[in-house]
């Protein structure tokens, strides 16, 4: 089972650390439905060189975009030795007609019904060309096959996800091509998600969820559940439900410290023209403070050259995320990912200036936005980047913070994350990334402010020390 290397992972923008943050969650997945006596072995070209030299029954590829060049050239290497390839994810099914040209079955949508026909067909000797996700469902799926990662090349090995899609539909996410065909927004079992979470060694646990408060009876249950682990836990959310009532001060009692929220933009006509009203007439200020009140950092992600955007929208946006104390801000190029409406949109426009799929990064223009040269748009998003993780900007966006603790651990958690590159590469080319858990661990818990929950012991402020960890959608 391979998860190759994403373009943007071996280029000279490079950031080691940026993909030595989670194991191939996925493909573990997958692998919790072969039989005990399968041999099995998960490669991340991420982190380690990968082995290409063996013959193997069958090779498993995960595809994203900006990894499907080189997914294909490794698929074509092991059909051209008789090897069956089996292909699936994001790319293949936006793209499923480019992928059948490299694999012998390729898989469209999530894999967790397709992928028990598949290996059944496949022992039969009458394996299909092309599995189509329709049966939803998370109900009884067996436990992810951890046993196969290599955790110390991990800096957070325990990432995990109870609920898959989302309930929005903004119109440049990938979600909605991703789940045609069935339901797109489920959850596990309340009970099957606990289990998962206590059978990970450790403290610190990493939600990959599009959306964990998606469902707010669900994330209820959970929260209730997880009160008194003693976990720490980074996740992701949107503007409504951090708003919502209740909802967040049960995350912070279970151990929440830190949330990516996709603000996106700042501007009313951009969230309406890209299908995001779950975030309109929200007062973002507000949402930053509540966040905050409750000892949770904040992750804000932002996406530049939507319609509405001009030359004044990097410098307004970076102003206002400084000025509202968020600790890591994850700044994109819009990104017309094939089969997602802004895609159809942009190319009936004649909009779209390139195929060339290495390029669709979120780092690169790759269509003609409207109120900006494509020019100015690289610029000012890497202007963007530049000027929020300044010295001078995180010493202010800290300052905003009325308590010492919460001060001191933004100034280690964004300064950790984007200051001590160095660091970060050594102890990655040491293969020893997992050792800095425990410093993530110490700053996430550092936090003045939360109160602890009902069962739990309080978290001891500790000194916080340069380590950090935004969440995954971290750009450059
Ligand atoms: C972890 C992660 C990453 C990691 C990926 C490496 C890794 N170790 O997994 C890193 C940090 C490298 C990363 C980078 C980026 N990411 Co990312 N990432 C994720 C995240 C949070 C979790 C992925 C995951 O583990 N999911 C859980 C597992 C169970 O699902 P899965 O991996 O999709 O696997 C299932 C199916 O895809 C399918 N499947 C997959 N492969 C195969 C193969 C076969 C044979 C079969 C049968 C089935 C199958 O079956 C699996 C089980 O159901 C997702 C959000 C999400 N919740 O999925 C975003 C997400 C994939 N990322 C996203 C983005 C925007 C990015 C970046 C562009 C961010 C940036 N600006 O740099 C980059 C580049 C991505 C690219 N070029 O496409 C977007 C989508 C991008 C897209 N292509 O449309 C997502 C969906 C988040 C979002 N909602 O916006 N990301
Ligand atoms: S809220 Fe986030 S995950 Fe959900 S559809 Fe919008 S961009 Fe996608």
């Amino acid at each position: 089972m391979i998860l190759p290397a994403l373009i943007e992972a071996t280029g000279p923008g490079w950031r080691p650390i940026k993909y030595s943050l989670v194991p191939p969650l996925g493909l573990a997945t997958l692998a919790s439905h072969l039989d005990p006596d399968d041999e099995v072995v998960l490669q991340d070209e991420h982190v380690e060189t990968l082995d290409l030299g063996d013959e193997p029954d069958l090779v498993v590829i995960q595809v994203y975009i900006t990894s499907a060049r080189r997914s294909y050239q490794i698929a074509d290497l092991y059909r051209h030795r008789g090897v069956h390839v089996a292909m699936g994810g994001l790319h293949v099914t936006s793209l499923p007609d480019e992928a059948a040209r490299h694999a012998d079955s390729i898989f469209l949508g999530p894999g967790e019904a397709t992928w028990p026909e598949f290996l059944a067909d496949f022992r039969a000797g009458n394996p299909k060309p092309r599995y189509e996700s329709s049966v939803r469902t998370l109900v009884g799926i067996p436990p992810v096959r951890r046993d196969l990662i290599k955790r110390n090349l991990y800096l957070c090995p325990n990432s995990i996800v109870v609920s898959r899609g989302c309930p929005h539909h903004c119109d440049f996410c990938y979600k909605d091509a991703f789940y045609t065909g069935g339901q797109g927004f489920y959850t596990q079992a309340v009970d099957d998600a606990l289990a998962e979470i206590e059978r990970l060694p450790g403290r610190h646990v990493y939600f990959l969820d599009d959306h964990l408060l998606g469902k707010p009876s669900f994330a209820r249950e959970l929260f209730a559940g997880m009160g008194g682990m003693g976990r720490l836990w980074q996740a992701a959310s949107t503007v409504d439900a951090v708003l919502r009532p209740g909802l967040l001060e049960e995350a912070a009692a279970a151990g929440m410290r830190s949330v990516f929220i996709g603000f996106e933009t700042l501007s009313a006509d951009n969230l309406a023209g890209h299908h995001k009203p779950q975030n309109l007439s929200r007062d973002y200020g507000e949402v930053v403070k509540r966040v905050h009140d409750l000892g949770i950092m904040v992750n804000a992600s932002f996406v530049f050259g939507l319609d509405h955007d001009d030359a004044g929208v990097f410098d307004r946006t970076v102003e206002w995320a400084v000025s509202a104390g968020i600790e890591t801000a994850t700044f994109h190029i819009l990104t017309p990912y094939p089969g997602t409406r802004l895609h159809t949109r942009l190319q009936a426009d004649r909009r779209i200036l390139t195929d060339d799929w290495d390029r669709y990064t979120t780092r690169d223009v790759v269509y003609q936005p409207r109120g900006l040269t494509p020019g100015q748009l690289l610029g000012g998003y890497r202007g963007a980047y530049r000027d929020f993780y300044r010295w001078g900007s995180i010493l202010r966006s800290a300052g905003s913070h009325d308590n010492r603790g919460d001060w001191l651990r933004h100034l280690a958690y964004a300064g950790g994350w984007k200051k001590f590159e160095w660091l970060w590469d050594r102890v990655i080319s040491a293969r020893q990334v997992n050792r800095a858990l425990p410093l993530l661990e110490a700053v996430l818990g550092g936090s003045g402010t939360h109160p602890p929950g009902k069962d739990q012991d309080p978290i001891a402020p500790e000194p916080p020390r340069p380590t950090d960890l935004p969440i995954y959608r971290q750009a450059a």
